[in-house]
C-alpha cells in the first residue's frame, strides 16, 4: 500500500533505532488469496513490511496476482481500521516490496523493489545483467527502486548456488566490512546479508556487527531465522530488519503463524 506522506525508501531506512520484521511471501508456495491472508496476519502480529519473491522461476502473472491480492487484503484491513474508533489505520499501510529472483518476477502492483546487486556473485548476470533487463519495466511501472547491496553468506542455500555466489564465510569479518563499504560507496541504501532460505545456520552475528559499523546503510538480515532467540541475536548484532520466509510456510495455520511472528516481533526490541 502506498504511503501518502513518506517515501517508501524513507520508511525502510528510517527505522528509528528499532529492529523491524519483514514477512517474505514466496508467490510459488500458495494461492494469491492464501498469500493475502498470511500477509494480513503477519502485519496484525507486528511485521512492518511484506516482501514478495524468493523462487527463481515464478512467472510474472503469479507474482502480480499475489501482489494484487495482498494489496487488496491490506486495503480492506486499513478501511476497517478507519471505521473503528480504536482502529489503527496506519498499521496497515506497509509497503509491499518485490524481492526478485530476476528480471521476470516483477509486478506494477508492488510499491517498491529491492533493486539488488548480488555483490559476491561471480556471474555478470546477477551483478548487472538482470538489473539492466528489469530496469525499463520498473521505470514504466512506477515501482520505487530501493538500492540494495546483497551478499550471500555461508551456507547460502539455493540462492548461493543459482546466483553463483562466492560465499562469505562466518569468519570473513573484514571481507564483509569491505563489501559494506563498497555498497555505501556505490550509494546503495540497504545492505542485505543472506544465509539462504531454509538455512540451517543464520548469518554469523559478527558479520552483521561488522557491516553495521558502515555509515549510511540499513542492514537487512535473512535466512534460517525461525525463533525469537535467533531474531534477537541478529537484532542485537545490528540488524535493522529481520526477514523470515520459511517460518510462514511452515506454520500449521494462521493462528500458529500469528503466534510465531508476534513472539519474534516482541523479542526484537526487548
Ligand atoms: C530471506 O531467504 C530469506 O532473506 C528467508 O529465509 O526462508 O530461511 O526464512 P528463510
Amino acid at each position: 500500500m502506498r504511503r501518502d506522506e513518506e517515501s517508501i525508501l524513507s520508511y525502510v531506512t528510517n527505522t528509528k533505532g528499532a529492529t523491524r520484521h519483514v514477512t517474505l511471501i514466496d508467490p510459488d508456495k500458495q494461492s494469491p488469496q492464501v498469500a493475502a491472508d498470511r500477509a494480513c496476519v503477519a502485519i496484525e502480529s507486528g511485521s512492518a513490511m511484506i516482501f514478495v519473491g524468493g523462487s527463481t522461476d515464478t512467472p510474472d502473472e503469479i507474482v502480480h496476482a499475489t501482489c494484487v491480492a495482498i494489496q487488496e487484503g491490506l486495503e480492506l484491513r486499513a478501511f476497517a481500521a478507519s471505521q473503528s474508533p480504536d482502529g489503527d489505520e496506519e498499521k496497515w499501510k506497509v509497503p509491499v516490496v518485490l524481492f526478485p529472483g530476476g528480471s521476470h518476477a516483477l509486478s506494477p502492483a508492488a510499491d517498491a523493489i529491492t533493486f539488488m546487486m548480488l555483490m559476491n556473485s561471480t556471474d555478470r548476470r546477477f551483478l548487472v545483467g538482470e538489473q539492466v533487463r528489469g530496469a525499463p519495466y520498473i521505470d514504466k511501472f512506477g515501482v520505487d527502486a530501493l538500492p540494495t547491496g546483497y551478499v550471500v553468506c555461508h551456507p547460502g542455500g539455493k540462492v548461493g548456488e543459482v546466483g553463483s555466489a562466492d560465499l562469505i564465510m562466518p569468519d570473513d569479518i573484514d571481507l564483509v566490512k569491505a563489501y559494506s563499504l563498497t555498497a555505501a560507496m556505490y550509494g546503495f541504501k540497504l545492505f542485505y546479508l543472506e544465509a539462504g532460505s531454509g538455512a540451517d545456520k543464520q548469518v554469523n552475528p559478527q558479520l552483521i556487527e561488522s557491516a553495521s559499523t558502515t555509515e549510511g546503510l540499513t542492514i537487512v538480515v535473512g535466512g534460517g531465522i525461525r525463533t525469537s532467540e535467533q531474531a534477537k541475536t541478529a537484532a542485537d548484532a545490528g540488524a535493522d530488519w529481520i526477514v523470515t520466509g520459511t517460518l510462514t510456510e511452515d506454520a500449521t495455520d494462521l493462528t500458529d503463524l500469528a503466534q510465531k511472528i508476534s513472539s519474534i516481533c516482541t523479542a526484537l526490541n526487548n
